[in-house]
């Protein structure tokens, strides 16, 4: 467990020098995801390298999970050869082929129907039975193509399933400004699929049931919808038209914890590891962060 945390307080120092890095214009704005630590590294902890990670503009958490050198990803973000892929993608479309995340899209609902076809390879067309996970969000499942892929997904029969991060945030709006809501647990309950919902601040107490929920999917091949309710600390994009000051409100020299309450992932590991082991390993991320952003 201790191994896991460690990487969760990783994945937030790298988002946090890739703010103190935004600030200073070293790359374009990125769709940080401050806040989805915890679940992208937990994803990554359970599923293996043979699965495969279907994303959204916001990938650089589960890229931060899946790729644990933050050179390349930095190298990625300026388009230099080295990146994890090669500079080819930059951030919106930010994938790593040797980390199996083969498609990232800035595209919104674009991603279903590719994450649908990638489990049939990864199934059907393969020897092995490998879990496809498609990550979205709360705007994103107002696309067609949201409900078109259930339906043809829970039709086929294939280990795919669908990760919708709710942050009650889209571009600029929550979900109360957009639409009425929807009932993901209704709508998969209609269609006889597994559906596991993660609360505000439950993340940590459901690790068991997302690792059942994944080996029910690759076991049964079906799909199966986690839904998590989380809060993403920063605005948009960072630094852009529309969002000046995002995500200028978070410092690095203000430690790991950004939200002094359950929302942050990284206040409920200070609980669980106590006080004196906190500091000592924030100390060494922070340590760590100074070292690399004098690299730059
Ligand atoms: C087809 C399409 N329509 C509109 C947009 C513009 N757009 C980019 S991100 C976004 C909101 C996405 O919200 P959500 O899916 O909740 O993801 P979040 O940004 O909250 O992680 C919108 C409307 C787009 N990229 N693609
Ligand atoms: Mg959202």
């Amino acid at each position: 467990m201790k191994k896991l945390y460690k990487k969760i307080l990783k994945n937030r120092v790298h988002q946090l020098i890739l703010n103190e890095m935004m600030k200073k214009k070293s790359f374009n704005p990125v769709h940080l995801a401050l806040g989805h630590e915890g679940f992208a590294e937990i994803i990554n902890s359970i599923l293996n390298l043979k699965d495969e990670f279907i994303l959204t503009h916001r990938n650089i958490a589960f890229n931060l999970a899946r790729e644990n050198n933050i050179k390349k990803i930095i190298s990625e973000l300026k388009y230099l050869p080295n990146g994890v892929s090669r500079g080819e993608m930059g951030s919106m479309n930010m994938i790593n082929k040797n980390k199996n995340i083969n498609y990232s899209s800035s595209i919104l609902g674009n991603n279903f129907p590719v994450g649908l076809g990638a489990s049939i390879a990864n199934s059907k067309l393969s020897k092995e039975n490998n879990v496809t996970i498609v990550v979205t969000g709360d705007g994103a499942i107002e696309e067609g193509s949201f409900y078109e892929t259930l339906i043809l997904a829970n039709s086929l029969d294939v280990p795919l399933s669908i990760a919708i991060i709710n942050d009650n945030f889209a571009m600029a709006s929550k979900i109360s400004e957009r639409r009425k809501p929807i009932n993901l647990e209704k709508i998969a309950r209609s269609m006889n699929l597994k559906y596991l919902y993660i609360g505000h601040g439950e993340l940590l107490k459901k690790i068991q049931s997302i690792k059942s929920i994944f080996s029910y999917t690759k076991k049964n091949n079906k799909l199966s919808i986690i839904e998590i309710n989380l809060e993403t600390f920063n605005g948009h994009c960072g630094p852009s038209p529309g969002w000046p000051d995002d995500p200028k409100k978070i410092f690095i020299d203000n430690g790991l914890i950004i939200k002094n309450n359950s929302n942050d992932i990284i206040f409920l590991l200070k609980k669980k590891l106590g006080t004196k082991e906190f500091n000592k390993l924030e100390k060494i991320n922070l340590n760590y962060a100074k070292r690399i952003l004098k690299l730059y």
